[in-house]
């Protein structure tokens, strides 16, 4: 039987199946996928196979035990450092279709180095990333404007943008329809508003995205495992425990620019093939940037991750960069 993994304790995985029906599997002792590191072989949001096994018990009348035989090939997944085993890695979550990075214009606002900080992981690990500016209620004539030229610059680099607010309804049917049928993952800096969005927009769903939350399956319960939920509109959303706690991505510093969308498109042109677009002659970029064809503010948060130690935003990695 195929399924997908929407929940995690260590032992057992809870799967929904194909025939709607949910089974608690467990891994054999030897199960290892090849080349990776990781505490944990199979992660929420893995589509997994498994065999059904009426052996057995899984302690819930309705929940049937199963093996858990392979592991679909991953898109990405979002990992953390293992604490205590310094070259592993735990994956939290494989497979997100879409990153919602909620951001506030006020109360609070979000640094925009922070913004190209979590895009630039995205890009980096093949997460798409959408931009939700949050509680446009509150915007006055000064917000409105900075929202709409950070429409123009992220929608130009090629991102989506919404503007939303729980308050007035504003934007949550698109929100709406851009996580329908897609597993999500919600970002952001405190405050912003991540939990009354899931809330206005799923209010049985009780969930503290990013939070230490207790509801977990009791007594099972720890901290460092996801969980997925399913949307009522179809889809699901990740639940993340402990974001600030994920794993710092390092970047080199010639691939950063790849991971500018607007960058990477003219970087081509330059004369040096390994141009930093910072001092040498015939930049593409540097041109790009004199016209105004490249946002100064975007330039600048790429000097300044360059020139920055590591990229402080959650660990998303791709399979690819996993195996190495
Ligand atoms: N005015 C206004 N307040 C909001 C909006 N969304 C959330 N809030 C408020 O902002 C505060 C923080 O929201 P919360 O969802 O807890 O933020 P989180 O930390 O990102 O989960 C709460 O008091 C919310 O009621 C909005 O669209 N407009
Ligand atoms: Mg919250
Ligand atoms: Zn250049």
């Amino acid at each position: 039987m195929e399924g997908t993994v929407i929940s995690s304790t260590g032992n057992w995985y809870e799967v929904a199946a194909e025939d709607g029906r949910p089974y608690l599997c467990k891994v054999k002792g030897n199960f290892r996928l090849k080349g990776v590191k990781t505490t944990n072989p199979v992660a929420v949001g893995d589509r997994v196979s498994f065999d059904y096994d009426a052996q057995i018990s899984t302690g819930a009348p309705d929940t049937r035990g199963g093996w858990i035989t392979a592991v679909g090939e991953r898109s990405n997944c979002i990992i953390r450092k293992s604490v205590n085993l310094s070259k592993q890695t735990h994956i939290l979550a494989a497979n997100i279709d879409r990153a919602f990075l909620v951001a506030g214009l006020t109360q609070p606002r979000t640094p925009q180095g922070f913004i190209d900080r979590f895009l630039v992981t995205g890009e980096a690990y093949h997460v798409p990333v959408c931009l939700v500016f949050n509680k446009s209620d509150l915007w006055g004539e000064e917000e409105r404007l900075q929202f709409s030229e950070y429409r123009r610059i992220y929608g130009e680099a090629g991102y989506e943008v919404l503007q939303t607010s729980t308050a007035s309804g504003e934007g949550m049917d698109d929100l709406r329809e851009k996580m329908k049928n897609r597993t999500c993952l919600f970002a952001g800096n405190s405050g912003v508003g991540k939990s009354a969005l899931i809330r206005y927009l799923e209010p049985n769903l009780d969930i503290r995205i990013g939070e230490i939350s207790s509801t977990h399956r009791k007594g099972k319960h720890t901290t460092t495992y996801a969980r997925m939920y399913p949307l009522s509109f179809g889809g699901y959303i990740v639940d993340t425990p402990g974001v600030k706690e994920f794993g710092m991505v390092q970047l080199k510093t010639d691939e950063l620019a790849r991971y500018f969308p607007e960058m990477r498109a003219i970087s081509g042109q330059c004369r040096f093939g390994n141009c930093t677009h910072e001092h040498e002659p015939g930049c593409a970029v540097k041109e790009a940037l004199a016209e105004g064809k490249i946002s100064s503010l975007r330039y600048n948060s790429y000097l300044n991750i360059l020139h920055g130690e590591e990229v402080p935003v959650p660990g998303l990695i791709d399979n690819k960069n996993e195996k190495k």
